[in-house]
């Protein structure tokens, strides 16, 4: 087909429009259009472009994700350096700074100091050509980086086209790509679900995302961009304050809470100021960067072999502290993994005593040495459990002894097993008391089923007294046996047990969340229930069936498809229905049940079909149910097999798999034109 002016022009405009829509969304936080209208000038534009594909350019909005994993990253020599930043930890070294730097020159013009936060993320340089994103590549050791440019295409507040209408020919844009905390709390509570070592922090967490080599992993971990520095070939820029201006203007995300200050006294209150304040942002900071304004300023001064002259961090205290180790255990959690834990004299940690901290596993405490009576640095980064870094080996006494991980059970006495190729260590007695202790304080947890009063103490107290033996068994508690706890009144008795009988209500999302499935952490449960809108549906589906939801991999197929056909876990569904759990999803999917009966003629009849990619105007299983209802067949993997393939948005391998194969690919819009004529 032939392109005319008519559908270039209609092209351009849909993606200015989305490209407009995109940066109010993500940048400005403050949206100018409504989903479904977004939703539907997006796949005009895809439409378009897969008729057109001639027309497809780098910077369109639909070129965000990658088709393909990168196979490796390729290594970049950045054009300008990145240098890292001096450090100062006090207003001492910080005013040792600035007489240096004033020692520097013969004479001290006026100046001013530009305060921006100091972001706890990645540093990344970014490359425009003509006011196109060409590369993106990470900082490495500040010569030589690695070009991930697939991965930050996927960074929403990154512009694929700068907002400027005569772009120089070369724009280069240095800033930190950071993991939001709400992010990075929702990864690590899937990797704990799935008994992966956790991120020990948001900086860790977004590093390890730059580097995953498939970039639709990355477009789902949602990192983010603050820009900082700008280069630009020609000089029409004088200063930092202005240059963070002109980012802005060009559609990045700058940091809001910037400070132009006239002395080293206003540094030292904003310092001061963030400090108490950064707790309350939705992302991790670590300081504040100080640089001189003017670039005639920061010319004059350079940098040394390390540091620009101009700029430096000032750091907060610092979160890690040393202490000595008391006792080394071993804690047995509701899947049954056994994590090594060090016991140490109290310390204060950023603000909270600690006294215990993770060793993570066996791999870990041989690596460590630890021993008992050994001096060791505890960290302790964002929200998770302290974790001990590293044994100061100068400092232990004499005669320690080496210390061994047990093979036997602490809590039950059977042998502990180490699966290969796993780090973790398990009790594989699903009747170990710690197992259940586990299980019932995750199922009362807060994400899970939200029973108030039921912590770990009650729960030791009711496993003790022989009041339960499984999670269905709370259901049965009478006040009376409550109260005949220690320490336990009539009323707060009464309390819980009206807490229990509350948790009723909870959604089928959180008590699926709550069966404590391995990897199914909440975001999990959620696509469960969403997809397989009842207990029943879910327990019989296959792995192929599990697998054709998108987000959800063999791993987590795997485990959702053993966990049923275990007898222990089907009686206790049965036991939690029985009790009134909610076992299935109350919402807009009820009435495609419905239309189980209606009478659409067998037009898929013996036709295998595969899903791919992300829907948008249909729920998977509202398609999978309507070409079921059509006679046809929905399997997960595409082969020589498949008649179809349904692609969504986004969609990967599949899809190039299907197209080597010659297999037919339908959009939703032609799946339902085909039923409807059917
Ligand atoms: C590192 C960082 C800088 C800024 C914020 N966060 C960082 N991690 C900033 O300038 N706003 S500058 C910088 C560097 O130059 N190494």
């Amino acid at each position: 087909m032939t392109v005319t002016l008519e559908i270039q022009e209609q092209v351009a405009q849909l993606r200015s429009q989305l490209q407009k829509a995109g940066y109010a969304y993500y940048v400005m936080d403050n949206p100018i259009m409504e989903d479904a209208v977004y939703d539907r000038l997006y796949r005009q534009l895809q439409d378009l472009e897969s008729q057109y594909p001639e027309l497809i350019t780098t910077d369109s909005p639909t070129q965000r994700v990658g088709e393909q994993p990168a196979s490796q990253f390729n290594s970049v020599k950045h054009n300008i350096p990145l240098y890292s930043l001096e450090n100062a930890f006090n207003q001492t070294e910080l005013s040792k700074w600035e007489q240096k730097w004033q020692r520097q020159l013969e004479e001290v013009p006026d100046f001013a100091y530009v305060c921006e936060l100091k972001i706890d993320g990645s540093a990344i340089a970014l490359t425009y050509e003509n006011g196109i994103l060409v590369r993106g590549v990470t900082r490495g050791d500040g010569v030589t980086g690695e070009d991930i440019t697939q991965n930050i295409r996927t960074i929403r507040t990154i512009p694929l086209k700068l907002n400027l209408d005569n772009p120089p020919t070369i724009v280069e844009v240095r800033g930190e790509a950071f993991l939001p905390l709400d992010v990075f709390a929702v990864i690590n509570q899937e990797r704990a679900a799935a008994g992966e070592n956790l991120f020990a922090n948001p900086r860790n967490a977004a590093a390890g995302t730059l580097r995953q080599l498939d970039s639709r992993i990355v477009a789902k971990r949602k990192l983010n961009f603050f820009g900082y520095t700008l280069h630009l070939t020609e000089e029409s820029i004088d200063n930092q304050w202005n240059s963070l201006e002109l980012l802005q203007k060009m559609g990045f995300l700058v940091n809001p809470h910037r400070k132009l200050c006239q002395s080293l006294e206003e540094v030292a209150q904003y310092f001061t100021d963030w400090d108490s304040k950064r707790h309350n942002l939705p992302y991790m900071t670590d300081g504040v960067v100080v640089k001189l304004n003017s670039y005639a300023l920061q010319k004059q001064l350079g940098f040394t072999q390390k540091f620009p002259r101009w700029a430096i961090a000032l750091k907060y205290p610092s979160e890690e502290a040393p202490t000595v180790v008391k006792d080394i255990i071993v804690n047995v959690g509701r899947t049954g993994a056994v994590t090594p834990m060090a016991i140490m004299e109290p310390l204060q940690l950023a603000g909270t005593t600690v006294q215990r901290a993770t060793l993570h596993n066996r791999d870990r405490v041989s690596q460590l040495d630890i021993r008992v009576g050994d001096t060791v640095v505890i960290r302790k980064a964002g929200e998770i459990i302290p974790e001990v870094l590293r044994v100061i080996k100068e400092l232990r006494p004499a005669q320690t002894i080496a210390y061994k991980m047990p093979s036997y059970c602490p809590e039950c006495n059977s042998e502990l097993i180490r699966p290969t190729g796993e780090s973790v260590t398990r009790c594989v007695n699903s009747s170990c008391p710690a197992i259940l202790r586990g299980s019932l304080v995750h199922w009362a947890s807060r994400d899970a089923l939200d029973i108030r009063g039921l912590g770990e103490k009650i729960v030791i107290l009711l496993i003790n007294s022989n009041l339960i033996k499984s999670i269905a068994d709370l259901y049965q508690l009478s006040v009376a046996e409550i109260a005949s706890l220690e320490r336990m009144g009539d009323k707060s008795a009464q309390n819980l047990v009206n807490a229990i009988a509350e948790s009723k209500n909870q959604s089928y999302a959180r008590v699926l969340y709550g069966l404590g499935i391995r990897y199914v952490g909440i975001v999990n449960a959620k696509l469960l229930a969403e997809n397989f809108p009842n207990i029943d549906k879910l327990a019989k589906a296959s792995i192929y069936d599990l697998e054709a939801v998108y987000g959800i991999g063999e791993e987590i197929a795997q485990s959702v498809f053993q966990w049923f056909k275990n007898n222990a876990n089907q009686e206790l569904v049965i036991a939690l229905k029985t009790a009134g759990l909610q076992f299935s999803q109350q919402s807009s999917t009820s009435n495609l049940q419905q239309k189980e009966s209606s009478n659409l003629t067998q037009i898929f009849a013996g036709k295998t079909f595969v899903i791919t990619g992300t829907l948008t105007s249909l729920k998977r299983n509202e398609a999978k149910e309507l070409i079921e209802q059509a006679g046809g067949k929905v399997t997960g993997s595409v082969s020589k097999k498949t008649d179809y393939l349904l692609a969504g948005e986004n969609a990967g391998s599949k899809l190039s798999k299907a197209r080597n194969l010659g297999i037919t690919e339908l959009t939703e819009q032609q799946l339902l034109d085909l039923l409807n004529s059917g």
